[in-house]
């Protein structure tokens, strides 16, 4: 019996660049060694058409700073880096040059740069316990299914839509389950009343048993954070010397993931 996952991809039509991005991914990590650490950061908002031939769409806030500067800091940490984000959001390095884009400076081109985390999963899986997950994209809650959804741009004379937007089935599922269960899986939760933060991201630990999530308040994000585990919490904060001195919440969020990943790995041989 296929689960809602399952059943969601399957409505969904493959990528076109989907086995291109694949192989490209297969071909990056098979030039790293099994010995290296890897983290697989996913980064930027999430848009949901609204029309097949799409000339509306939902959209969502994030501009993808947290993933851009947090890979900046994996990489600083040694670790191999493979960054998902959605086109046209932050890019590492990007936010240092004024005007320029880094990646087109060492003339990489990455106009297929939106590929996918099944795919990367399937790459990481061999990487074991070495391996990160660090899903800080906004992925939207909701979409439209393909065979609801209007060819055409939707017409004001036929006066107000009524848009039913449906469900989409957690990723976090199969991933931790299936697609890397050795794997280090973070995963962050965004909420705007603080009431709900913790009881939420304790909700999403103890149904998908991941092993962090980062819980944040949209509108105190860049300087408070609060890593969620089994069984305890621990906030990050950033004072307002700190703040004024430059220094970013994602170096403090990365080193702390990045010594619990070192104390996971060695739990795991
Ligand atoms: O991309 P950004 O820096 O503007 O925002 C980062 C963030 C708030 C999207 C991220 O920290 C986060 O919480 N992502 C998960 C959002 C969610 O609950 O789906």
């Amino acid at each position: 019996m296929s689960s809602r996952w399952e059943e969601f991809y399957a409505s969904l039509a493959i990528p076109t660049d989907f086995e291109e991005n694949k192989n490209k991914i297969k071909d990056f990590c098979e030039h790293v060694s099994s010995q290296q650490k890897i983290v697989l950061v996913t980064s930027g908002g999430t848009t949901v058409p609204l029309e097949h031939n799409t000339v509306r769409f939902v959209d969502n806030f994030s501009a993808g700073t947290r993933g851009s500067a947090s890979a900046e800091y994996f990489l600083e940490k040694g670790y191999v880096v493979i960054f998902v984000h959605r086109l046209k959001s932050l890019e590492p390095y990007v936010r240092h040059f004024m005007g320029q884009k880094f990646l087109d400076m060492l003339e990489i081109h990455n106009d297929e740069a939106e590929t996918s985390v099944v795919a990367a999963c399937e790459c990481l899986a061999p990487f074991g316990a070495r391996a990160v997950l660090y899903l800080a994209a906004a992925v939207s809650d909701f979409y439209i299914p393909s065979s609801q959804m209007p060819t055409h741009k939707m017409q004001s004379e036929a006066g107000a839509p009524n848009i039913s937007l449906q469900l989409v089935p957690k990723i976090l599922e199969p991933l931790v389950n299936t697609w890397v269960p050795h794997a280090y899986v973070v995963s962050f939760k965004l909420e705007t009343d603080e009431n709900l933060l913790i009881t939420r991201a304790r909700g999403a630990l103890s149904k998908y048993k991941h092993k962090m999530v980062i819980a944040n308040i949209l509108h105190t994000r860049k300087y408070r954070v609060v890593l969620v585990m089994a069984t305890t919490c621990s906030e990050i904060v950033l004072d307002p010397e700190e703040i004024e001195a430059g220094i970013e919440i994602e170096s403090k969020i990365v080193s702390e993931l990045t010594k619990r990943h070192e104390s996971f790995i060695a739990e795991s041989v």
